[in-house]
Order: C-alpha cells, then structure tokens, then sequence
C-alpha cells in the first residue's frame, strides 16, 4: 500500500474517526499518534488511520471495543505508538473482529476469535480468514482487501443516484471544471488516497467506484458486508 498522505505530511495526528460521526465504545476515540510515528519509512511507514473493532459473539452488531489503529505499509496494525499491537488486557473470551477505514468498506471475521494469552494473528489479506457476508473483500493479485471508494459515509457504493459517492469528488474540485485538481488534501474524496482529488485522467478519483462496482452498469451498487 502507498503511503503519499504520510509522505505528504497530512496524516492528522488525531484520530480522525470522531470528527467523522464515528462513535467509538470501550475506551476508544481521541487517540493521539506518538512523535515520530509518521516520519518512518519503509514497509512500515503509516497509511492512514483505521478503527478495529471487536464485536459480541452473541449480539455481532454490538461492538464491545474499538480502537483506532494505524495501518503500514505492509499491512500490519499497530497502536499509535507505531510499534505495539492491539491492546487485550482485561479482555478475554471469543470476539467477532471488524476492519473499517474512512472511505473503504469494512470487513468482519466470519467467526468469533478466540483470545489468549498467546497473541493471535488475524489477517485479513488472506483467502484463508473467511469474512462476513458475500465479497466482502476485493481480490488484487494474492490479496484480498477492503473495496474504496466510499467517499459518501454510509454502508454502499454508489456511482449515480441518491447519495452516490462519485459527485462529492466532482464537488470537492469545484463542481464546475472536470479537470480542476485540488492538491495535497486529506479528505474522503481522495478515493486511491494519492493525496490529490482528481475528476478525469489519469489517476483521479472517479474510475476505481466504477470499476468496484464490476465496472460495467453505472447503476450497480455494493453493499458493506457488516452485520
Ligand atoms: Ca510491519
Ligand atoms: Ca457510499
Ligand atoms: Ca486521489
């Protein structure tokens, strides 16, 4: 994963999930990055911020815990000391556990994870860990991972119609010019979050909500896979 919005120096210091509607439950929301954090480069050099969520086994629409977590390079998450995994301590039993970013879809296990004292690892770029629902995920190459292009916060992506998630990018640049490009921003409607919000040509915003929507019928929708 390219990490231009950290090159960029624009990754916001603060969790950004809040000041979106997200409301965390168990202690998380309002975390701060550790100095320093965002200067690493390398495989483990930060993406951006995501939420992990850990989910009741017997209700799974109920978060128990969220977190607001970093993302490298390389696909790890890590807490805002840019070094450390998820904190459990005083958790145990089995938890369902959901990925989320700002303007991709989330993903959740398909079954509970056991926490021990051991560390768990649980990846979600594998065909092995099996996801919630029906193509949660999106294949590229040997990878699954989450589908972009949710510029408007809701549970879909959308490319015409109501609430649709490609006339915020045509908004954002001005809503006048298609070719207007506004540079060096961190905003949902950087849909491949190169730091840039683009309306045509290369690179721009646009193309990857179609092409997640099989790239084909403008109409088509595709609906987040959480409970
Ligand atoms: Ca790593
Ligand atoms: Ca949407
Ligand atoms: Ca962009």
């Amino acid at each position: 994963m390219g990490d231009q919005l950290r090159a960029a120096g624009l990754l916001p210091v603060t969790e950004p999930y809040t000041a979106l509607g997200y409301v965390h439950v168990g202690g998380g929301g309002g975390e701060i990055v550790a100095h320093s954090v965002f200067s690493v480069t390398g495989p483990d050099a930060i993406v951006d911020w995501v939420v992990l969520e850990l989910r009741s086994v017997s209700t799974p629409t109920q978060v128990i815990r969220s977190y607001s977590m970093l993302l490298q390079r390389d696909g790890d998450l890590v807490r805002p000391d840019g070094v450390t995994r998820v904190p459990l301590s005083g958790l145990s039993g089995s938890y369902y556990m959901a990925v989320r970013h700002r303007n991709h879809l989330g993903a959740m296990t398909a079954a509970p994870v056991a926490l021990s004292a051991i560390p768990v690892s649980v990846d979600f770029t594998t065909n092995t860990l099996a996801t919630y629902g029906t193509d949660a995920r999106k294949t590229v190459a040997t990878k699954r991972v989450l589908w972009s292009g949710n510029a408007v916060r809701d549970n879909r992506l959308r490319y015409t119609g109501a609430g649709n998630d490609r006339d915020p990018i045509l908004v954002r640049i001005g809503g006048v010019v298609p070719t207007h490009v506004v540079f060096g921003v961190y905003t949902r409607e950087d849909v491949n979050m190169d730091s840039n919000v683009k309306y045509t040509g290369a690179f721009n915003d646009r193309d990857p909500i179609l092409e997640n929507l099989g790239g084909t019928v403008p109409t088509a929708q595709r609906f987040e896979q959480l409970p």
